[in-house]
Protein backbone atom coordinates (compact mmCIF):
# COMPACT_ATOMS: atom_id res chain seq x y z
CA UNK A 1 0.00 0.00 0.00
CA UNK A 2 1.27 3.33 -0.89
CA UNK A 3 1.63 6.12 1.96
CA UNK A 4 0.37 9.34 0.17
CA UNK A 5 2.55 12.26 1.07
CA UNK A 6 2.05 15.92 0.43
CA UNK A 7 4.35 17.22 -1.18
CA UNK A 8 4.37 20.97 -2.32
CA UNK A 9 5.04 21.22 -6.16
CA UNK A 10 4.15 24.50 -7.12
CA UNK A 11 7.07 25.66 -5.22
CA UNK A 12 9.17 23.87 -7.16
CA UNK A 13 7.15 24.91 -10.32
CA UNK A 14 8.00 28.30 -9.08
CA UNK A 15 11.40 28.10 -8.80
CA UNK A 16 12.83 30.33 -11.43
CA UNK A 17 15.26 28.49 -13.50
CA UNK A 18 16.38 30.90 -15.45
CA UNK A 19 17.24 33.49 -12.87
CA UNK A 20 19.31 31.28 -10.80
CA UNK A 21 22.49 33.92 -10.77
CA UNK A 22 25.07 31.09 -11.45
CA UNK A 23 26.34 29.04 -14.30
CA UNK A 24 27.84 25.30 -14.82
CA UNK A 25 31.89 26.05 -14.32
CA UNK A 26 33.14 24.03 -17.46
CA UNK A 27 33.00 27.62 -19.08
CA UNK A 28 32.58 31.54 -18.42
CA UNK A 29 29.89 34.40 -19.14
CA UNK A 30 30.17 37.73 -19.48
CA UNK A 31 27.18 40.01 -19.13
CA UNK A 32 27.98 43.24 -21.64
CA UNK A 33 27.07 46.46 -22.48
CA UNK A 34 27.06 47.48 -25.90
CA UNK A 35 28.39 49.64 -27.86
CA UNK A 36 31.37 49.59 -25.59
CA UNK A 37 31.00 45.99 -24.65
CA UNK A 38 31.68 46.62 -21.31
CA UNK A 39 31.72 43.87 -19.08
CA UNK A 40 29.13 44.42 -16.16
CA UNK A 41 28.80 40.69 -15.14
CA UNK A 42 31.15 37.76 -15.34
CA UNK A 43 30.92 34.28 -13.94
CA UNK A 44 33.45 34.05 -10.53
CA UNK A 45 35.71 31.26 -12.13
CA UNK A 46 37.62 33.33 -14.60
CA UNK A 47 40.82 32.91 -12.77
CA UNK A 48 40.60 29.44 -12.91
CA UNK A 49 39.83 29.41 -17.00
CA UNK A 50 41.73 32.77 -17.95
CA UNK A 51 44.11 33.76 -15.10
CA UNK A 52 41.88 37.09 -14.16
CA UNK A 53 39.79 37.58 -11.73
CA UNK A 54 36.48 38.99 -11.42
CA UNK A 55 36.98 42.25 -10.28
CA UNK A 56 40.16 42.86 -12.54
CA UNK A 57 37.50 42.21 -15.42
CA UNK A 58 34.29 44.35 -14.43
CA UNK A 59 33.44 47.34 -15.87
CA UNK A 60 36.82 46.92 -18.09
CA UNK A 61 36.09 46.73 -21.73
CA UNK A 62 36.23 43.23 -23.66
CA UNK A 63 37.72 44.62 -26.37
CA UNK A 64 41.01 44.54 -24.20
CA UNK A 65 40.96 41.12 -23.61
CA UNK A 66 41.02 40.50 -27.68
CA UNK A 67 43.17 40.56 -29.90
CA UNK A 68 42.06 43.31 -33.34
CA UNK A 69 41.42 40.74 -35.59
CA UNK A 70 39.20 39.23 -32.90
CA UNK A 71 37.47 42.10 -31.96
CA UNK A 72 36.36 43.30 -35.46
CA UNK A 73 34.99 39.75 -36.20
CA UNK A 74 32.81 40.21 -33.46
CA UNK A 75 31.70 43.83 -33.75
CA UNK A 76 30.58 42.03 -37.08
CA UNK A 77 28.52 39.51 -35.28
CA UNK A 78 26.58 41.58 -33.57
CA UNK A 79 24.71 42.93 -36.55
CA UNK A 80 23.87 39.02 -37.32
CA UNK A 81 21.84 36.43 -36.14
CA UNK A 82 24.13 35.05 -33.76
CA UNK A 83 22.89 31.48 -34.55
CA UNK A 84 24.66 31.65 -37.76
CA UNK A 85 27.80 33.06 -36.60
CA UNK A 86 27.67 30.81 -32.93
CA UNK A 87 30.53 29.51 -32.68
CA UNK A 88 32.87 32.03 -32.64
CA UNK A 89 36.55 30.82 -32.44
CA UNK A 90 38.30 32.88 -29.71
CA UNK A 91 42.34 32.68 -28.73
CA UNK A 92 42.56 34.18 -25.45
CA UNK A 93 46.66 34.42 -24.37
CA UNK A 94 46.93 33.80 -21.27
CA UNK A 95 50.79 34.39 -20.02
CA UNK A 96 52.27 33.15 -23.70
CA UNK A 97 50.27 30.11 -23.21
CA UNK A 98 47.01 30.96 -25.67
CA UNK A 99 43.99 28.74 -24.86
CA UNK A 100 41.24 28.38 -27.51
CA UNK A 101 37.30 29.15 -26.67
CA UNK A 102 34.29 28.62 -28.28
CA UNK A 103 32.44 31.84 -28.02
CA UNK A 104 28.73 31.28 -27.89
CA UNK A 105 26.78 34.95 -28.15
CA UNK A 106 23.19 35.62 -27.73
CA UNK A 107 21.23 38.86 -26.55
CA UNK A 108 18.30 38.36 -23.76
CA UNK A 109 16.12 41.72 -22.68
CA UNK A 110 18.58 44.23 -24.08
CA UNK A 111 21.79 42.35 -22.35
CA UNK A 112 24.48 41.05 -24.74
CA UNK A 113 25.70 37.36 -22.89
CA UNK A 114 29.38 35.96 -24.55
CA UNK A 115 29.79 32.72 -23.20
CA UNK A 116 33.20 30.83 -23.85
CA UNK A 117 33.91 27.09 -23.54
CA UNK A 118 37.62 26.05 -23.36
CA UNK A 119 38.20 24.20 -26.98
CA UNK A 120 39.25 20.33 -25.89
CA UNK A 121 40.32 19.25 -28.96
CA UNK A 122 40.83 20.50 -32.26
CA UNK A 123 37.57 19.54 -33.97
CA UNK A 124 37.58 21.32 -37.11
CA UNK A 125 39.39 19.01 -39.21
CA UNK A 126 36.45 16.42 -38.50
CA UNK A 127 33.98 19.25 -40.31
CA UNK A 128 33.60 16.76 -43.39
CA UNK A 129 33.52 13.55 -41.74
CA UNK A 130 31.05 15.33 -39.37
CA UNK A 131 28.76 17.01 -42.38
CA UNK A 132 28.17 13.53 -43.91
CA UNK A 133 27.57 12.25 -40.71
CA UNK A 134 24.52 14.86 -40.00
CA UNK A 135 23.73 14.46 -43.75
CA UNK A 136 22.97 10.81 -43.53
CA UNK A 137 21.50 11.11 -40.69
CA UNK A 138 18.88 13.44 -41.65
CA UNK A 139 18.14 11.06 -44.93
CA UNK A 140 17.33 8.22 -42.63
CA UNK A 141 15.27 10.33 -40.66
CA UNK A 142 13.00 11.51 -43.48
CA UNK A 143 12.85 7.87 -44.87
CA UNK A 144 12.19 5.82 -42.14
CA UNK A 145 8.86 4.34 -42.85
CA UNK A 146 6.93 4.87 -39.07
CA UNK A 147 7.35 6.40 -36.15
CA UNK A 148 8.90 3.88 -34.11
CA UNK A 149 11.96 3.40 -36.66
CA UNK A 150 12.03 7.27 -37.12
CA UNK A 151 13.13 7.19 -33.06
CA UNK A 152 15.18 4.18 -32.62
CA UNK A 153 17.33 5.58 -35.92
CA UNK A 154 17.88 9.33 -34.24
CA UNK A 155 18.87 7.59 -30.89
CA UNK A 156 21.63 5.73 -32.99
CA UNK A 157 22.31 8.61 -34.76
CA UNK A 158 22.61 10.84 -31.76
CA UNK A 159 24.69 7.95 -29.98
CA UNK A 160 27.02 8.00 -33.13
CA UNK A 161 27.72 11.77 -32.72
CA UNK A 162 28.15 12.05 -29.46
CA UNK A 163 29.08 8.51 -27.60
CA UNK A 164 26.52 8.95 -24.88
CA UNK A 165 25.97 5.84 -22.64
CA UNK A 166 22.25 6.44 -23.27
CA UNK A 167 20.28 8.02 -25.49
CA UNK A 168 16.41 7.59 -24.99
CA UNK A 169 13.26 9.70 -26.79
CA UNK A 170 11.31 10.38 -23.72
CA UNK A 171 7.54 11.11 -25.31
CA UNK A 172 5.02 12.79 -23.35
CA UNK A 173 1.30 11.65 -22.96
CA UNK A 174 -1.63 13.97 -23.02
CA UNK A 175 -1.38 14.32 -18.87
CA UNK A 176 2.16 15.74 -19.23
CA UNK A 177 3.41 12.12 -17.59
CA UNK A 178 6.13 10.01 -20.23
CA UNK A 179 7.68 6.98 -21.46
CA UNK A 180 10.65 5.89 -23.00
CA UNK A 181 9.67 5.09 -26.26
CA UNK A 182 13.43 4.07 -27.76
CA UNK A 183 16.76 3.68 -26.52
CA UNK A 184 20.20 3.15 -27.92
CA UNK A 185 22.29 2.07 -24.75
CA UNK A 186 25.83 0.48 -23.58
CA UNK A 187 25.31 -3.29 -23.72
CA UNK A 188 26.37 -3.63 -19.71
CA UNK A 189 23.18 -1.01 -18.74
CA UNK A 190 19.92 -1.87 -17.83
CA UNK A 191 17.29 -0.97 -19.99
CA UNK A 192 14.96 1.75 -19.84
CA UNK A 193 12.63 1.29 -23.00
CA UNK A 194 8.62 0.88 -22.25
CA UNK A 195 9.60 2.82 -18.10
CA UNK A 196 7.04 5.68 -17.33
CA UNK A 197 7.13 8.53 -15.68
CA UNK A 198 5.33 10.85 -14.04
CA UNK A 199 4.43 14.37 -14.52
CA UNK A 200 6.18 16.33 -12.22
CA UNK A 201 10.18 14.74 -12.76
CA UNK A 202 10.36 17.74 -15.67
CA UNK A 203 8.07 20.53 -13.96
CA UNK A 204 5.89 23.09 -16.29
CA UNK A 205 8.64 25.52 -15.79
CA UNK A 206 11.09 23.89 -17.36
CA UNK A 207 8.89 22.14 -20.04
CA UNK A 208 8.31 25.57 -21.25
CA UNK A 209 11.96 26.58 -21.37
CA UNK A 210 12.36 23.77 -23.04
CA UNK A 211 10.00 25.00 -25.50
CA UNK A 212 12.21 27.79 -26.34
CA UNK A 213 15.81 26.29 -25.28
CA UNK A 214 16.46 23.37 -27.39
CA UNK A 215 18.98 21.66 -25.88
CA UNK A 216 20.97 21.42 -22.54
CA UNK A 217 24.30 20.04 -21.38
CA UNK A 218 24.96 19.17 -18.38
CA UNK A 219 28.59 18.08 -18.08
CA UNK A 220 29.37 16.66 -14.67
CA UNK A 221 26.35 16.84 -11.79
CA UNK A 222 28.88 17.07 -9.33
CA UNK A 223 30.63 20.43 -10.61
CA UNK A 224 30.31 23.27 -8.43
CA UNK A 225 28.05 26.20 -9.86
CA UNK A 226 29.61 29.51 -10.23
CA UNK A 227 27.61 32.75 -9.45
CA UNK A 228 27.89 35.58 -11.25
CA UNK A 229 28.87 38.99 -9.98
CA UNK A 230 27.57 40.91 -9.16
CA UNK A 231 23.79 39.29 -8.33
CA UNK A 232 22.34 41.97 -9.81
CA UNK A 233 22.43 43.11 -13.54
CA UNK A 234 22.99 46.97 -13.67
CA UNK A 235 21.32 47.31 -16.70
CA UNK A 236 18.29 45.89 -15.66
CA UNK A 237 18.59 45.34 -11.73
CA UNK A 238 17.75 41.88 -12.01
CA UNK A 239 19.17 38.89 -11.73
CA UNK A 240 20.75 38.17 -15.16
CA UNK A 241 18.08 36.14 -17.51
CA UNK A 242 20.25 32.82 -18.54
CA UNK A 243 16.71 31.41 -20.25
CA UNK A 244 19.31 31.01 -23.39
CA UNK A 245 22.34 30.72 -21.29
CA UNK A 246 23.97 27.58 -22.64
CA UNK A 247 26.23 27.12 -19.19
CA UNK A 248 23.16 28.07 -16.96
CA UNK A 249 23.05 26.30 -13.74
CA UNK A 250 21.12 23.07 -13.03
CA UNK A 251 18.04 22.94 -10.61
CA UNK A 252 19.44 21.54 -7.57
CA UNK A 253 16.24 19.11 -7.90
CA UNK A 254 17.09 17.72 -10.53
CA UNK A 255 21.02 17.09 -9.96
CA UNK A 256 20.13 15.11 -6.90
CA UNK A 257 16.99 13.35 -9.63
CA UNK A 258 20.10 11.97 -11.88
CA UNK A 259 22.46 11.21 -8.84
CA UNK A 260 19.72 8.98 -7.60
CA UNK A 261 19.88 7.49 -11.14
CA UNK A 262 23.28 6.87 -11.02
CA UNK A 263 23.95 9.10 -13.81
CA UNK A 264 27.09 11.60 -14.03
CA UNK A 265 26.11 13.60 -17.01
CA UNK A 266 23.22 14.53 -19.33
CA UNK A 267 21.99 16.53 -22.57
CA UNK A 268 18.78 16.78 -23.41
CA UNK A 269 17.36 18.40 -26.93
CA UNK A 270 13.81 19.07 -27.45
CA UNK A 271 11.23 17.51 -29.70
CA UNK A 272 8.21 20.54 -30.59
CA UNK A 273 5.17 19.98 -32.52
CA UNK A 274 2.97 21.95 -32.96
CA UNK A 275 5.10 25.00 -30.90
CA UNK A 276 4.11 22.27 -27.80
CA UNK A 277 6.93 20.09 -26.46
CA UNK A 278 6.10 16.59 -27.45
CA UNK A 279 8.83 15.34 -25.93
CA UNK A 280 12.92 14.73 -25.19
CA UNK A 281 15.86 13.39 -27.09
CA UNK A 282 17.45 12.29 -23.58
CA UNK A 283 21.22 11.06 -23.09
CA UNK A 284 22.97 10.02 -20.13
CA UNK A 285 26.44 9.29 -19.04
CA UNK A 286 28.09 7.34 -16.27
CA UNK A 287 30.62 9.70 -15.87
CA UNK A 288 31.54 13.26 -16.57
CA UNK A 289 31.13 13.99 -20.51
CA UNK A 290 31.86 17.57 -22.28
CA UNK A 291 30.55 17.75 -25.84
CA UNK A 292 31.36 20.57 -27.92
CA UNK A 293 29.31 23.37 -29.27
CA UNK A 294 29.52 22.04 -32.85
CA UNK A 295 28.32 18.66 -32.18
CA UNK A 296 25.58 19.95 -30.21
CA UNK A 297 24.25 21.45 -33.13
CA UNK A 298 24.13 18.79 -34.98
CA UNK A 299 22.20 17.44 -32.55
CA UNK A 300 19.83 19.91 -32.49
CA UNK A 301 19.57 20.45 -35.80
CA UNK A 302 18.62 16.14 -36.13
CA UNK A 303 16.15 17.22 -33.11
CA UNK A 304 15.17 20.01 -35.37
CA UNK A 305 14.41 17.56 -38.76
CA UNK A 306 12.49 15.21 -36.06
CA UNK A 307 10.40 17.33 -35.28
CA UNK A 308 9.33 18.27 -38.22
CA UNK A 309 8.91 14.62 -39.55
CA UNK A 310 6.67 14.34 -36.35
CA UNK A 311 3.47 14.97 -37.60
CA UNK A 312 3.58 12.92 -40.73
CA UNK A 313 4.68 10.45 -39.08
CA UNK A 314 2.17 9.91 -36.22
CA UNK A 315 -0.78 10.05 -38.71
CA UNK A 316 0.92 7.14 -40.32
CA UNK A 317 1.33 5.60 -37.23
CA UNK A 318 -2.43 6.01 -36.62
CA UNK A 319 -3.14 4.96 -40.49
CA UNK A 320 -1.91 1.57 -39.32
CA UNK A 321 -3.87 1.18 -36.05
CA UNK A 322 -6.80 2.35 -38.41
CA UNK A 323 -6.57 0.30 -41.04
CA UNK A 324 -6.48 -2.95 -38.19
CA UNK A 325 -9.88 -1.43 -36.92
CA UNK A 326 -11.33 -1.71 -40.22
CA UNK A 327 -10.97 -4.94 -41.00
CA UNK A 328 -11.90 -6.24 -37.33
CA UNK A 329 -15.08 -4.38 -38.08
CA UNK A 330 -15.61 -5.52 -41.81
CA UNK A 331 -15.37 -8.92 -39.99
CA UNK A 332 -18.36 -7.90 -37.67
CA UNK A 333 -20.17 -6.45 -40.53
CA UNK A 334 -20.04 -10.15 -42.81
CA UNK A 335 -21.22 -12.17 -39.77
CA UNK A 336 -23.86 -10.06 -38.91
CA UNK A 337 -26.21 -10.87 -41.30
CA UNK A 338 -25.70 -14.52 -41.09
CA UNK A 339 -27.26 -14.34 -37.40
CA UNK A 340 -30.93 -14.57 -36.55
CA UNK A 341 -29.89 -11.14 -34.04
CA UNK A 342 -27.10 -8.69 -34.68
CA UNK A 343 -27.00 -8.51 -31.29
CA UNK A 344 -26.02 -12.11 -31.44
CA UNK A 345 -23.53 -11.16 -33.86
CA UNK A 346 -21.45 -9.06 -31.26
CA UNK A 347 -22.23 -11.64 -28.62
CA UNK A 348 -20.53 -14.81 -31.17
CA UNK A 349 -17.43 -12.92 -31.59
CA UNK A 350 -16.16 -11.14 -28.36
CA UNK A 351 -12.67 -11.53 -29.13
CA UNK A 352 -13.20 -9.23 -31.76
CA UNK A 353 -15.03 -6.36 -29.95
CA UNK A 354 -12.21 -6.02 -27.28
CA UNK A 355 -9.54 -5.48 -29.60
CA UNK A 356 -12.03 -3.19 -31.83
CA UNK A 357 -10.96 -0.67 -29.30
CA UNK A 358 -7.59 -2.37 -27.09
CA UNK A 359 -10.48 -2.63 -23.89
CA UNK A 360 -9.57 -5.87 -21.43
CA UNK A 361 -13.53 -6.57 -20.70
CA UNK A 362 -16.67 -5.84 -22.76
CA UNK A 363 -20.00 -6.65 -22.08
CA UNK A 364 -23.16 -6.98 -24.45
CA UNK A 365 -26.08 -5.79 -23.29
CA UNK A 366 -29.37 -7.18 -25.18
CA UNK A 367 -33.16 -6.56 -24.46
CA UNK A 368 -31.73 -6.57 -20.70
CA UNK A 369 -30.00 -9.61 -21.63
CA UNK A 370 -26.00 -9.18 -20.39
CA UNK A 371 -23.41 -11.07 -21.66
CA UNK A 372 -19.50 -10.83 -21.04
CA UNK A 373 -16.15 -11.50 -21.73
CA UNK A 374 -12.42 -10.45 -20.35
CA UNK A 375 -12.28 -8.35 -17.20
CA UNK A 376 -15.50 -6.65 -16.45
CA UNK A 377 -17.13 -5.95 -13.17
CA UNK A 378 -20.11 -8.26 -12.04
CA UNK A 379 -23.14 -8.53 -13.95
CA UNK A 380 -24.64 -6.70 -10.71
CA UNK A 381 -22.86 -4.01 -11.11
CA UNK A 382 -23.15 -3.65 -14.90
CA UNK A 383 -26.54 -3.19 -14.43
CA UNK A 384 -26.38 -0.30 -11.95
CA UNK A 385 -23.25 1.42 -14.38
CA UNK A 386 -26.03 1.01 -17.39
CA UNK A 387 -28.94 2.67 -15.07
CA UNK A 388 -26.42 5.29 -13.79
CA UNK A 389 -25.02 6.19 -17.61
CA UNK A 390 -28.31 5.94 -19.47
CA UNK A 391 -28.70 9.43 -19.04
CA UNK A 392 -25.31 10.27 -19.78
CA UNK A 393 -25.34 8.99 -23.55
CA UNK A 394 -25.24 11.82 -26.27
CA UNK A 395 -25.13 10.66 -29.60
CA UNK A 396 -25.23 7.27 -28.85
CA UNK A 397 -22.14 7.20 -27.16
CA UNK A 398 -20.34 8.22 -23.28
CA UNK A 399 -16.97 7.22 -22.87
CA UNK A 400 -14.14 8.26 -19.82
CA UNK A 401 -11.17 7.40 -18.63
CA UNK A 402 -12.00 8.10 -15.22
CA UNK A 403 -15.21 6.12 -14.20
CA UNK A 404 -14.44 6.39 -10.52
CA UNK A 405 -14.25 10.18 -10.50
CA UNK A 406 -17.90 10.77 -11.65
CA UNK A 407 -19.74 7.59 -10.54
CA UNK A 408 -17.89 6.58 -7.50
CA UNK A 409 -19.37 3.35 -6.98
CA UNK A 410 -16.90 2.25 -9.58
CA UNK A 411 -14.31 2.98 -7.28
CA UNK A 412 -14.94 -0.68 -5.92
CA UNK A 413 -14.14 -2.28 -9.33
CA UNK A 414 -11.80 0.40 -11.15
CA UNK A 415 -9.23 -2.18 -11.01
CA UNK A 416 -11.27 -3.45 -13.98
CA UNK A 417 -12.78 -0.29 -15.23
CA UNK A 418 -11.46 2.85 -14.68
CA UNK A 419 -12.04 3.03 -18.55
CA UNK A 420 -15.62 3.06 -20.29
CA UNK A 421 -17.41 2.80 -23.34
CA UNK A 422 -20.83 3.19 -23.67
CA UNK A 423 -21.99 1.95 -27.23
CA UNK A 424 -25.95 2.89 -27.58
CA UNK A 425 -27.55 0.58 -30.07
CA UNK A 426 -31.36 1.08 -29.01
CA UNK A 427 -31.94 2.93 -26.01
CA UNK A 428 -35.84 2.27 -25.84
CA UNK A 429 -34.45 -1.66 -26.29
CA UNK A 430 -31.92 -1.62 -23.85
CA UNK A 431 -29.29 -2.91 -26.56
CA UNK A 432 -26.13 -1.85 -25.55
CA UNK A 433 -22.28 -2.39 -25.59
CA UNK A 434 -20.04 -1.27 -23.00
CA UNK A 435 -15.94 -1.70 -23.05
CA UNK A 436 -13.47 -1.22 -19.93
CA UNK A 437 -10.06 -0.61 -19.53
CA UNK A 438 -8.44 -1.34 -15.98
CA UNK A 439 -6.43 1.06 -13.83
CA UNK A 440 -3.49 2.31 -15.41
CA UNK A 441 -1.42 1.97 -12.73
CA UNK A 442 -1.54 -1.65 -12.83
CA UNK A 443 -0.66 -1.89 -16.36
CA UNK A 444 2.53 0.52 -16.91
CA UNK A 445 6.05 -0.33 -16.21
CA UNK A 446 7.08 2.62 -13.53
CA UNK A 447 10.78 3.80 -13.72
CA UNK A 448 11.63 3.06 -10.59
CA UNK A 449 15.14 3.88 -10.23
CA UNK A 450 15.07 7.73 -8.88
CA UNK A 451 12.82 6.85 -6.62
CA UNK A 452 15.30 4.18 -4.39
CA UNK A 453 16.26 6.85 -1.67
CA UNK A 454 12.80 7.09 -0.01
CA UNK A 455 13.56 10.28 1.40
CA UNK A 456 14.21 12.07 -1.63
CA UNK A 457 12.03 14.60 -3.24
CA UNK A 458 11.60 12.53 -6.51
CA UNK A 459 10.32 9.86 -4.38
CA UNK A 460 7.33 11.82 -3.06
CA UNK A 461 7.05 13.19 -6.40
CA UNK A 462 6.58 9.75 -7.62
CA UNK A 463 3.66 9.16 -4.76
CA UNK A 464 2.03 12.23 -5.69
CA UNK A 465 1.75 11.33 -8.88
CA UNK A 466 0.21 8.07 -8.28
CA UNK A 467 -2.36 9.70 -6.74
CA UNK A 468 -2.73 12.04 -9.99
CA UNK A 469 -3.24 8.71 -12.23
CA UNK A 470 -5.52 6.83 -9.83
CA UNK A 471 -8.43 6.04 -11.03
CA UNK A 472 -7.44 6.30 -14.35
CA UNK A 473 -7.06 4.17 -17.38
CA UNK A 474 -5.05 4.82 -20.55
CA UNK A 475 -7.14 7.54 -23.10
CA UNK A 476 -9.17 6.38 -25.56
CA UNK A 477 -7.84 7.26 -28.63
CA UNK A 478 -10.15 9.27 -31.13
CA UNK A 479 -10.03 6.12 -33.72
CA UNK A 480 -11.29 3.88 -31.60
CA UNK A 481 -14.31 6.56 -30.84
CA UNK A 482 -14.24 6.28 -34.41
CA UNK A 483 -14.02 3.05 -34.66
CA UNK A 484 -16.78 2.28 -32.49
CA UNK A 485 -19.68 5.18 -33.71
CA UNK A 486 -18.79 3.30 -37.60
CA UNK A 487 -19.69 0.10 -35.64
CA UNK A 488 -23.50 1.02 -35.26
CA UNK A 489 -23.66 3.14 -38.38
CA UNK A 490 -23.03 -0.59 -40.05
CA UNK A 491 -25.10 -2.14 -37.08
CA UNK A 492 -28.43 0.13 -37.84
CA UNK A 493 -27.50 -0.02 -41.52
CA UNK A 494 -28.09 -4.25 -41.32
CA UNK A 495 -30.97 -3.46 -39.18
CA UNK A 496 -33.04 -1.49 -41.62
CA UNK A 497 -31.75 -3.47 -44.69
CA UNK A 498 -33.55 -6.89 -42.63
CA UNK A 499 -36.35 -4.74 -41.95
CA UNK A 500 -36.96 -3.52 -45.37
CA UNK A 501 -36.40 -7.63 -46.55
CA UNK A 502 -39.02 -8.26 -44.18
CA UNK A 503 -41.40 -5.90 -45.42
CA UNK A 504 -41.31 -7.08 -49.09
CA UNK A 505 -41.51 -10.59 -47.96
CA UNK A 506 -44.74 -9.67 -46.16
CA UNK A 507 -46.07 -7.85 -49.04
C1 LIG B 1 14.75 18.55 -15.64
N1 LIG B 1 14.08 16.15 -15.74
C2 LIG B 1 14.68 17.25 -16.25
C3 LIG B 1 15.24 16.95 -17.53
C4 LIG B 1 14.98 15.62 -17.78
C5 LIG B 1 14.28 15.11 -16.64
C6 LIG B 1 15.36 14.90 -19.04
C7 LIG B 1 15.94 17.90 -18.45
C8 LIG B 1 17.34 18.19 -18.00
C9 LIG B 1 18.36 17.21 -18.52
O1 LIG B 1 18.69 17.26 -19.70
O2 LIG B 1 18.85 16.38 -17.72
C10 LIG B 1 13.77 13.82 -16.40
N2 LIG B 1 15.43 12.34 -17.38
C11 LIG B 1 14.20 12.60 -16.91
C12 LIG B 1 13.40 11.43 -17.01
C13 LIG B 1 14.16 10.48 -17.57
C14 LIG B 1 15.45 11.06 -17.81
C15 LIG B 1 12.00 11.30 -16.60
O3 LIG B 1 16.40 10.48 -18.34
C16 LIG B 1 13.72 9.11 -17.84
C17 LIG B 1 14.47 8.18 -18.38
N3 LIG B 1 12.44 16.38 -10.92
C18 LIG B 1 11.82 15.56 -10.01
C19 LIG B 1 11.32 16.36 -8.95
C20 LIG B 1 11.65 17.64 -9.24
C21 LIG B 1 12.34 17.65 -10.49
C22 LIG B 1 10.58 15.86 -7.76
O4 LIG B 1 11.71 14.37 -10.11
C23 LIG B 1 11.33 18.80 -8.45
C24 LIG B 1 10.08 19.21 -8.44
C25 LIG B 1 12.81 18.82 -11.08
N4 LIG B 1 13.68 18.23 -13.38
C26 LIG B 1 13.42 19.04 -12.34
C27 LIG B 1 13.84 20.38 -12.67
C28 LIG B 1 14.40 20.30 -13.95
C29 LIG B 1 14.28 18.95 -14.38
C30 LIG B 1 13.70 21.59 -11.78
C31 LIG B 1 15.02 21.44 -14.72
C32 LIG B 1 16.50 21.35 -14.65
C33 LIG B 1 17.13 22.54 -15.29
O5 LIG B 1 16.97 22.72 -16.52
O6 LIG B 1 17.79 23.29 -14.56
Amino acid sequence: RIIVQTVNLTAYDKEFLHLSGAIQPHGILFALKEPQLEIIQVSNNTFELLGFHPQALLNQSLKDLLTPTELLFIEGCLVKDFESVNPIKLSIDMSNNIKNFDGILHRCNGVLILELEPKLTQEDRNFIRFYHLVKGAIAKLQNAPTMSGMCQDITQEVQNLTGFDRVMIYQFDGKQAGKVIAEEKREDLNSYLGLHYPASDIPDQAKKLYTRNRLRLIPDINSQPKELVPAQNPITNEPLDLSYAVLRSVSPCHLEYLRNMGVTASMSISLNKDKKLWGLIACHHYSPKYVSYEVRTACEFLGQVMSLELAAKEENENLDYKIKLKSIQAQFIEAMPLTENFMDGLVKDKDNLLQLVAAQGVAICANGDLSIAGETPSKSDIYNLIEWVEAKIDNDIFYTDCLPRLYPTAEKFKDVASGLIVLSISQTQKNYVLWFRPEVIQTVNWGGDPYSSVELSPRKSFELWQETVRSQSLPWKQCEIDAIIELRSAIVGIVLRKADELARINI
